[in-house]
């Protein structure tokens, strides 16, 4: 049996009131041994009710009001107690001081939420958005919560798995009724275009997931260029705020300077980098090194020009870098005599736009650009359904490799029997991502990054 547990579930700090949360077996009993007011054993359940918190030798410590929620219907399923007392951190401290002293330990952080997930209340996915929604600041980051929250992110991995138990069981009673008439004879040429199926819909999941992550985490959007383009300039200008140093002085970024701005409710992560050149000194090579990496890992890359600059070779070099990358040419300085050509580069005309970053025009027509490069009004108005994390994403890309090998092997006619076995794995390994099966590290690895007293 799970011992009771209780934690302090608003932040702690001056506030009109604050809410220790208590679940477990004995949760009602260890309240009501320090409470005064009704006897809480008799009262009904999802009740609140008036009294005191008294010490052992009958001290009113805080008026308080007291949630009674008994079991089943809870969050975590076990009884719940919740107790609002006076905002502040001495009541509210002494409060939880009292039930540890009386029998409750005190919950690990996501304890709460981890035991709703163990008890079958909630799944993994849904345990995740849990912590998703708390931690999301913009409003199309809480509906994708809310819809996974809700299971409708479960449902796209539950359809997967259904539809496998289909192919599975249609696969068994062949083997095992091969005389029987009613059943569809299951042959390599049927399976084929039932486990393709399953393919391009686990390709459709993820490829819908980078909008997730998007929404999640935001557009990863890296500045690059030579120096003394006008790289910190931008930052500057799409930030509205003098965050980088911008002189004349070429090579003045020497590490890297972070900004964020919303767009239609889009996260961009902005990341200024040292201006990329061969370079003798020291600090800014290294400087050069991590612009390049960080230009590797982002999701749209700002590639800025000096209209007033004859083009470089290397300019061709770092095209060719991020040909694969979501990425716009910015040329800048267009109140300068032009002096870059870049017909020959053969840039598509729909990437390139032209600035003035220190008259702040063409900085509009930036932000309308990458709106459409990401498709961020769709984003916004579409009910957001996508698979968001890591771990989720990654386990669906380990199966949708898993099911790639079983078409293959389909197609150089294996038995069917070991194509059943790879299927089974298959739905197993699906069915950890909303956590129908897991292991206790994970959970633990997990849980560990929620907020005390969730
Ligand atoms: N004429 C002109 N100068 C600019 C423009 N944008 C930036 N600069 C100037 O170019 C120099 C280098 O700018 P900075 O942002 O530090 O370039 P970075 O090295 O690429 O980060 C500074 O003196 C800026 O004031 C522009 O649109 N027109
Ligand atoms: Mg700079």
């Amino acid at each position: 049996m799970n011992d009771t547990i209780a934690a302090i579930s608003t932040a702690l700090g001056i506030g009109a009131i604050s809410i220790i949360r208590v679940s477990g077996e004995d949760s009602i009993e260890i309240v009501n041994s320090i409470f005064k007011g009704k006897d809480l054993k008799k009262v009904d359940s999802h009740t609140i009710n008036y009294g005191h918190i008294i010490n052992e030798n009958g001290e009113i410590i805080d008026e308080v009001l007291v949630s009674i929620m008994r079991a089943p219907k809870t969050f975590t399923t076990e009884d719940i107690v919740e107790i609002n007392t006076h905002g502040g951190i001495a009541p509210t401290n002494k409060v939880l001081e009292l039930l540890l002293e009386n029998g409750c330990r005190l919950a690990e952080p996501g304890e709460f939420t981890k035991r709703a997930f163990l008890n079958g209340r909630i799944d993994l996915l849904e345990a995740e958005a849990v912590m998703d929604m708390i931690d999301s600041k913009t409003d199309v980051q809480r509906r994708m919560a809310v819809n996974q929250i809700n299971g409708k992110t479960s449902n796209l991995i539950n359809e997967l798995r259904n539809d496998m138990i289909q192919i599975i069981s249609n696969i068994n009673v062949n083997i095992d009724y091969p005389e029987y008439d009613d059943v569809e004879m299951i042959t390599n040429d049927i399976m084929i275009p039932k486990i393709n199926n399953l393919k391009q819909r686990i390709e459709k999941i993820l490829k819908e997931s980078e909008n997730g992550k998007i929404i999640k985490e935001g557009i990863a959007t890296s500045i690059i260029g030579r120096p003394n383009v006008g790289k910190s300039s931008l930052l500057n200008a799409l930030i509205e705020e003098d965050k980088a140093i911008v002189t004349d002085i070429a090579g003045t970024t020497r590490d890297i300077v972070e900004g964020q701005i919303k767009i239609n409710g889009i996260l961009l992560n902005i990341i200024d980098t040292a201006g990329i050149r061969d370079t003798e000194d020291k600090v800014e090579a290294l400087g050069v090194e991590k612009s390049l990496k960080i230009m590797e890992q982002s999701d749209l890359v700002l590639f800025v020009l000096n209209n007033n600059e004859e083009l470089t070779t290397d300019v061709e070099d770092l095209l060719k870098q991020i040909k694969d990358k979501n990425y716009l040419v910015l040329i800048n300085k267009i109140d300068l005599e032009k002096k870059l050509d870049i017909s020959d580069l053969k840039i598509e005309k729909d990437r390139i736009i032209k600035l003035s970053i220190i008259n702040n025009s063409g900085i509009d027509e930036l932000k309308e650009k990458i709106i459409q490069l990401f498709n961020i009004e769709r984003l916004e108005t579409k009910d957001p359904t996508y698979l968001s994390n890591t771990r989720s994403i990654s386990i669906l890309k380990k199966c949708l490799k898993h099911v790639e090998e079983v078409e293959e092997g389909l197609k150089n006619n294996l038995p069917i029997d070991m194509i059943e076995l790879d299927i089974k794995n298959i739905w197993e390994e699906l069915g950890t991502i909303n956590g129908t099966s897991y292991d206790e590290e994970l959970l633990d690895e997990m849980f560990k990054r929620f907020c005390l007293g969730k």
